[in-house]
């Protein structure tokens, strides 16, 4: 059930963005307007088509995707990955994104109405809180 992920929210904690963003190869200059930036993260549903939609200060993306299907995604770090979205029984959804022959994993689940994200590389962790605006 996607329900609880839809909506607008803002970030209100982020851990391990820094290394993350290291390990993922983004230069400094993006690296710290990422670290400076509180965006907002609206996830909407039209049909069976999901949107994630990323509005900060500094930039602006969003994706669009069934579940199980994989697309081609331009991340906001530039990166152009094949990625692939699944949601489990536990109401987890996975996203993993593959380019270069490497592989991460971005996990959101909702705990105590807050959206958790969860971004793992190389062993390399960040956790991103976000709640509802
Ligand atoms: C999030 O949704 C984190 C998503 C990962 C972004 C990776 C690269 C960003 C570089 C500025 O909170």
């Amino acid at each position: 059930n996607v329900e609880p992920f839809l909506g607008k929210w803002r970030l209100i904690s982020s851990e391990g963005f820094e290394d993350y963003m290291k390990e993922l190869g983004v230069g400094m200059a993006m690296r710290k307007m990422g670290n400076m930036a509180k965006p907002d993260v609206i996830i909407s549903k039209n049909g069976d088509t999901y949107t994630v939609k990323t509005e900060s200060t500094f930039k602006t993306s969003e994706f669009s995707f069934k579940l199980n299907e994989k697309f081609d995604e331009n991340t906001i770090d530039g990166r152009k990955t094949q990625t692939l979205i699944t949601l489990d029984d536990n109401n987890v959804l996975t996203q993993v994104q593959q380019w270069d022959g490497k592989e991460t994993t971005i996990t959101r689940k909702i705990e105590d109405g807050k959206l958790i994200v969860e971004c793992v590389l190389n062993g390399v962790k960040c956790t991103r809180v976000y709640q509802k605006v």
